[in-house]
C-alpha cells in the first residue's frame, strides 16, 4: 500500500528497511526530521551527537564493528564533519554507511547556500539525489548496496524541497543484514602516510567502477521528448520543476547519481539534442563537468546560482508560458521571525543592549537578538564561532574592547563547539566574558535534546553535562548563573563580569518557553488607567505586546507571564489576568 510521507520521514523509513541499525546525528534544517524518524524504530539505535563530527566518526565506528549506520546533518554540518569524511573515503566501510546532507537552496534556515555535491567530487564518494519521497526511500537503501559494494561511505543529499514535500511511498519489509565480521586490517583502517599512500589509488579506481557504474545505473535514466531542440539535464528539486512545466516535450536526462557522472551517457544525450540545457539549484555543478567533456550547453549564463527555483522560474527560462497567478510573496504575508513571546533571551539581550554591548554571537534561536529593537548582536558566523572570535577580538582591541565585548551561545552549541573557543580563552588568557545562554533545549531545530538537558532523543534520562562544573574545570574562577527573567540580576551579572580583570562565564538559564514541562504563569494584561504610553515596554520586542489608541496591549493567547516588561514599566501598569495558562 502507497502512503503518503515526508521526504525525510521516507529516508528514515529506507534506512529501517536496509537494515541500518545505529544512526547518530546533529539537528539541522532541513535534515532533522531523517534522525528524529528514525529513532521511531525500535530496530535502530539511534542518538543526537554533540555535533557532525562526532556523529560521523560515531556512524564510521558503527560500521567499522560490522552493522550498517548513517549519520545525517545539514550543508553546513557536512563542513564540520569533512575532516572524518575525505579520510573515510580512503579507509572505505566494512558494513555499509550511509551520510545524510540536507542541502537549503533559498536560505529557509540557514546562514549561507553552499552546494553539498562538492564535497562528493572532492572526497571522491559517491552521492545520490532523490527528486521525491520514493526515490528517497529507494535511494536510502540503494546508498547501502554501493557502499556495500564498493567499499566506501555514500552521501544521500536531499534539499529543501525534497526533505520537506510529502509524497507517496510504497513501503516494504526490513532486511536484517548478518553483522560482518570484524577484522583488524591496518593497512586498511590505519590511516599513516605509508598505508594512506596505498589507499589514494584504491580510491581513483573505485571513482572509475562508479562511474562505470553510473552509465548503465536506473537511476540516470533518459526520459524521452517530442521536441529535440532542447535536451535538458537535471536532478533533485530542479528535475520536479522541468517535469511541471515542460511535461514530456523535452527530452531529460535525470541524474539520481550526482557523484560520479556517467560522461558516455551525458555525451549521448548531448549528441541527441540541439541544445543541451542544464537546469540545477545553486553551483554549476552538473555543468562544469559537461563543460570539462567539451560539450557546449545553456547554463548559469540562464539559470541564477543564487536562491532556489520555482516552476515559473523554469518555465520563464526555458522560454515557457508562466503561470500568472498571484505571486507566492504576495499571496501571503510576511512573517520575519522574532523571539517567542516569554523567550529567555530576551531579558539578557535587552540587557546587552542597554550596556552597549559588543555582542560576537552565534546560532541558534537567539541570533534573532540582532533583530530590532534588541538589536544586540554584532556578528554571527557559524557554530561555536563566537568564543573563538571574542578571544581575537579581545586581543586585538585590548583593554577597550575586554570591558565591554561579550560573547553569547547557546546551550547546545556550546556543546557543539563552543567548548574548544573557551579552553582557547582559559589557555591563552584573554580577559573574555562568554555568556551560555543555557534554555536546556536545542531550541532553534525544533527541541532537540542535548548534552546538557539530561535526556536523550527518545526523551528518557540520560547523561547530563554540569555546565558551571565543566567551566570550572576548563580553569574559570568566575562563573554565574543569572536568571534571564530577572533583568536588575542581569545587569549586575554583565556590569561585573565585564569590569573583572580575568575571564568570565555568565550562564543565563531559564528553560524554553515552549518546552512542555514548562509552567507558565497568568498572562498580563495592561491597566490603561495608569500606562502613560510611554513605550518603555516596547523595547523588549515581544509579540505579545502591541500599542492600540496610544495604550500599551497585551495580547493574553500570547503572553505566558514573564514579567520581563512588567519591570520596564516606569508607572506599575501590567497587572496579572490571575489566569494560569
Ligand atoms: C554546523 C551546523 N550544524 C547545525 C546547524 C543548525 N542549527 C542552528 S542553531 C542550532 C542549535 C541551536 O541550539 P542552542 O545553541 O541550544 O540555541 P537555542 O536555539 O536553543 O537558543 C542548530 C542545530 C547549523 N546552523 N550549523
Amino acid at each position: 500500500m502507497k502512503q503518503l510521507m515526508l521526504g525525510n520521514a521516507a529516508v528514515a523509513r529506507g534506512l529501517y528497511e536496509a537494515g541500518c541499525c545505529v544512526i547518530s546525528s546533529y539537528p539541522g534544517t532541513p535534515s532533522t526530521e531523517i534522525t528524529e524518524e528514525g529513532a521511531k524504530y525500535d530496530e535502530i539505535y539511534c542518538e543526537w551527537a554533540p555535533n557532525e563530527k562526532v556523529a560521523m566518526e560515531t556512524a564510521f565506528g558503527a560500521c567499522l564493528a560490522g552493522k550498517r549506520s548513517f549519520c545525517g546533518m545539514k550543508h553546513v554540518g557536512l563542513n564540520v564533519a569533512a575532516d572524518p569524511l575525505f579520510t573515510m573515503s580512503y579507509t572505505g566501510v566494512n558494513a555499509g554507511l550511509v551520510i545524510g546532507v540536507a542541502d537549503d537552496a533559498g536560505m529557509h534556515s540557514s546562514q549561507n547556500e553552499q552546494d553539498s555535491r562538492h564535497y562528493a567530487q572532492a572526497a571522491k564518494v559517491p552521492m545520490l539525489e532523490p527528486s521525491d519521497s520514493a526515490e528517497a526511500r529507494a535511494f536510502a537503501k540503494l546508498a547501502y548496496e554501493l557502499s556495500e559494494q564498493f567499499d566506501t561511505p555514500v552521501l544521500l543529499k536531499m534539499c529543501t524541497r525534497v526533505a520537506h514535500s510529502q509524497s507517496l511511498v510504497e513501503c516494504g519489509e526490513r532486511v536484517e543484514p548478518e553483522m560482518k565480521p570484524y577484522e583488524k586490517n591496518i593497512a586498511k583502517y590505519v590511516m599513516m602516510p605509508g598505508n594512506a599512500k596505498k589507499r589514494h589509488p584504491v580510491v581513483e579506481e573505485r571513482t572509475k567502477k562508479l562511474q562505470a557504474w553510473a552509465e548503465t545505473a536506473e537511476i540516470n535514466r533518459v526520459e524521452p521528448g517530442e521536441d529535440h531542440k532542447i535536451g535538458i539535464i537535471t536532478s533533485s528539486t530542479s528535475y520536479q520543476y522541468v517535469k511541471e512545466v515542460c511535461g514530456d516535450r523535452f527530452p531529460v536526462l535525470k541524474l539520481g547519481m550526482a557523484w560520479p557522472m556517467p560522461e558516455q551517457k551525458i555525451r549521448d544525450f548531448a549528441a541527441s539534442v540541439n541544445v543541451l540545457t542544464v537546469v540545477e539549484e545553486l553551483d554549476g555543478f552538473i555543468e562544469d563537468y559537461c563543460r570539462s567533456l567539451g560539450l557546449a550547453l545553456v547554463g548559469k549564463d540562464v539559470f541564477p546560482c543564487i536562491d532556489e527555483f520555482s516552476q515559473n522560474l523554469v518555465a520563464e527560462k526555458l522560454g515557457l508560458p508562466v503561470h500568472t497567478g498571484k505571486a507566492l510573496a504576495d499571496a501571503i504575508p510576511p512573517r520575519p521571525p522574532v523571539m517567542c513571546a516569554g523567550c529567555p533571551h530576551r531579558g539578557l539581550f535587552y540587557t546587552l543592549n542597554k550596556n552597549k554591548c559588543t555582542v560576537l554571537g552565534d546560532i541558534g534561536c537567539y541570533t534573532l537578538g540582532a533583530v530590532a529593537p534588541l538589536s544586540a548582536m554584532d556578528m554571527t558566523l557559524c557554530m561555536g564561532g563566537s568564543i573563538s572570535a571574542i578571544h581575537g577580538f579581545n586581543k586585538a582591541r585590548g583593554e577597550e574592547s575586554e570591558g565591554k565585548t561579550v560573547a553569547v551561545i547557546g546551550d547546545s552549541t556550546f556543546m557543539h563547539s563552543g567548548m574548544t573557543g573557551l579552553a582557547n580563552i582559559a589557555y591563552n588568557q584573554s580577559n573574555s566574558t562568554v555568556i551560555i545562554l543555557d534554555n536546556s533545549i536545542t531550541g532553534m531545530t525544533g527541541h532537540q535534546q542535548n548534552p546538557t538537558t539530561g535526556y536523550n532523543i527518545k526523551g528518557d534520562p540520560a547523561g547530563k553535562i554540569d555546565l558551571e562544573s565543566l567551566c570550572r574545570a576548563m580553569g574559570f574562577n568566575r562563573v554565574r548563573v543569572v536568571d534571564p527573567y530577572d533583568l536588575k540580576a542581569c545587569d549586575q551579572a554583565v556590569k561585573e563580569e565585564l569590569a573583572a580583570k580575568e575571564p568570565s562565564v555568565i550562564i543565563s538559564r531559564r528553560p524554553c518557553a515552549l518546552l512542555k514541562y514548562v509552567k507558565h504563569k497568568a498572562p498580563l494584561k495592561v491597566n490603561t488607567d495608569k500606562c502613560i504610553g510611554c513605550k518603555s515596554c516596547m523595547k523588549i520586542g515581544c509579540p505579545a505586546i502591541s500599542i492600540k489608541e496610544g495604550k500599551a496591549h497585551v495580547d493574553n493567547t500570547l503572553c505566558v507571564g514573564c514579567g520581563v516588561c512588567e519591570q520596564l514599566c516606569p508607572v506599575s501598569a501590567f497587572e496579572s489576568t490571575g489566569k494560569e495558562g
